[in-house]
């Protein structure tokens, strides 16, 4: 069974969380942090690299003890190191260390004084004054943990919420302080297109800032003013969002953007990166000696480093970096280039609108294709369609479609992968179709080897086009299906077969590394919507969003092609 990447990132995470709090050598530490991200960027699994005897100690920030680890987690399981470790140190302090007032040092610290062993413990003794009567803690800190406790407990304990949704909470705010600030623009997680936001970062140009900050801070719905100065602000909302606020000169707009847009990781690597060549970068600009070199623009800012723009959404530290030094970033896909999409579903299943909306809507929106992909009769629930049935939307596109010019229907149907592998509808009718999309909806927990069975036995289908929705996973609700994807692509690019990015809001999926394994093994992509109503169409945004987060160009989109071209590259 072979171990996820993911858990190989979380142990290392753990172990280098459980030895800042014993005071470790921070050169290790660091190293085992590094590793984690390194690990993190990576989209081959690493145990079966492993088990191929392939060198893992060849990849960035893994030497040869750290590879001896990753090779103790792949053939074990798991860590002796952590597992000793865990007895000695309890989780709840761990979490007490992520809080921003304290961290390792100062945890061991009310550890070793106070007993402190969890949240809980950490709120009575600030209460009771204990906190404050440490030395190097004093009453100022003492409400500060009190505070951030607060903020912690009303958002049920370090939470991240759907971007999409981020941006409907903070809209009216943003609204508000629009004509009272120039340039106000939104960075952090948020800039970058990450699928989930911890809170909101401001950056803005203000000619008066303590005015600006006092407005900020005035405004109707602030619940709660976590911190108040004359050039950074940070405030909790009655709808319990953070949101911080950077203010800076015209002049420092650009240098101050790029900082807050991060991601750390990025901005740590490019702040390394001028150390080496005797330059000084931080939130004010890019510095020889004293003299400032860029603060205008971030475009200023990276041109200094000799190398290309790098859009927000490759912000990440996985190879961007290196990627622009050589004039080789990607050119990412944009929504403009879309054409068509290929996953909606209509009232004749569980859609809000009639087949005609939403044609007239996809038109409207400057498509020259929609793919009606209703579901297949295996979903009950959605009143999906029979042989009978779809043959009569199928003549009903038939018919719509010579009504609508400079447009076309696909006839599609989103059908079932059921448990054999087997698709819910008899190949006689699935060759009457322009495309078939194929989703797993049941029997989302068969062991890894069986799901991946099934997946590849229904991609033999030759009537199979696209895996819909991949991993099965929704944002915060349910897991990923278990599923070996890097066998599951290969195949599909063997078949002619291609994976989609649904633009839901609640799956994008596939996420963005994901994304871009499938780039790397040829594997071409759907960007869809899976629209239930003529509004949804809208999520296309969404799903480019994902997509350029997985560095996918136009090439790599088949709904960039004209109809044309998709239906040639449809042909098995
Ligand atoms: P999030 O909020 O968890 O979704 O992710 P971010 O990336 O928005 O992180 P956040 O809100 O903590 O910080 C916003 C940006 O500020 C981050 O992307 C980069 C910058 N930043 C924050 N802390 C540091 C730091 O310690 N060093 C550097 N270089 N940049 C930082
Ligand atoms: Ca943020
Ligand atoms: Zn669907």
């Amino acid at each position: 069974m072979p171990v996820h990447n993911t858990e190989i990132v979380n142990k290392l995470n753990e172990l280098a969380d459980m030895l800042d709090i014993k005071g470790e050598d921070p050169f290790r530490i660091r190293a085992y942090r590094n590793a984690a991200r390194s690990l993190s960027g990576v989209t081959r699994n690493i145990s079966e690299m492993i088990n191929r005897h392939d060198d893992i100690s060849s990849l960035p920030g893994i030497g040869k003890s750290m590879s001896d680890k990753i090779e103790e987690i792949v053939r074990t399981g798991e860590l002796e190191q952590l597992k000793q470790l865990r007895k000695e140190i309890p989780e709840s302090l761990v979490e007490i260390m992520k809080l921003e007032q304290l961290g390792p040092q100062r945890t061991k610290i009310l550890n070793e004084e106070l007993n402190i062993r969890s949240i809980d413990e950490l709120k009575d003794a600030a209460e009771s004054g204990k906190i404050e009567k440490v030395k190097g803690f004093g009453k100022k800190t003492a409400e500060k943990i009190l505070d951030e406790i607060e903020t912690w407990s009303l958002k049920g304990g370090i939470i991240r919420i759907k971007r999409t949704e981020a941006e409907l909470l903070v809209r009216p705010f943003l609204d508000y302080l629009d004509d009272k600030l120039e340039n106000l623009t939104i960075a952090g997680s948020f800039r970058r297109n990450k699928e989930t936001v911890r809170d909101i970062d401001l950056v803005a140009v203000s000619k008066d800032p303590p005015k600006a900050m006092k407005l900020f801070t005035s405004y109707d719905e602030v619940d709660r003013i976590i911190s108040k100065g004359d050039t950074r602000s940070s405030v909790v909302l009655r709808t319990g969002i953070q949101v911080d606020l950077r203010l800076v000169e015209k002049n420092a707009f650009g240098a101050a953007l790029m900082y807050s847009t991060g991601s750390k990781e990025h901005t740590v690597a490019l702040r390394t990166m001028a150390q080496e060549r005797d330059l000084k970068l931080n939130e004010y600009g890019i510095y020889k000696e004293d003299k400032l070199l860029a603060s205008a623009t971030e475009g200023e800012v990276y041109k200094m480093f000799g190398m290309q723009f790098i859009e927000p959404e490759l912000r990440e530290n996985k190879g961007e970096i290196e990627a622009a030094q050589k004039n080789k970033l990607p050119h990412l896909v944009d929504r403009s280039d879309i054409r068509g999409d290929l996953h909606a579903h209509t009232s004749e299943t569980d859609g809000a609108s009639t087949l005609e909306e939403m044609a007239k809507a996809a038109r409207g929106m400057g498509y020259e294709y929609l793919a009606i992909t209703d579901h297949s009769k295996k979903v009950t629930i959605a009143r999906g369609l029979n042989a009978e049935r779809l043959s009569k939307q199928i003549a009903a596109i038939d018919e719509l479609n010579s009504q609508l010019k400079n447009f076309r229907i696909l006839k599609a149907i989103e059908v079932d992968i059921l448990e054999d592998g087997t698709l819910d509808l008899p190949d006689s009718i699935l060759k009457e179709l322009d495309l078939v999309v194929c989703s797993v909806h049941y029997y989302r927990k068969l062991t890894r080897k069986k799901q991946t069975r099934r997946i590849l036995k229904a991609m033999q289908n030759p009537n199979f086009n696209i895996l819909a929705h991949p991993t099965g996973r929704m944002i915060g609700l349910r897991d990923e299906l278990e599923v070996d994807m890097e066998t599951v692509m290969k195949e599909a690019k063997n078949n002619g077969c291609f994976l989609e990015i649904n633009s839901n809001p609640d799956r994008l999926d596939l996420d963005d590394n994901y994304s871009r394994m499938a780039k790397e093994l040829g594997v071409k992509i759907s960007v869809s919507t899976d629209a239930h109503s003529t509004n949804s169409l809208q999520y296309m945004e969404y799903g480019i969003a994902q997509a350029r987060r997985g560095w996918l160009e136009k090439d790599d989109v088949i709904n960039t092609r004209s109809l044309s071209g998709l239906m040639k590259l449809l042909k098995r």
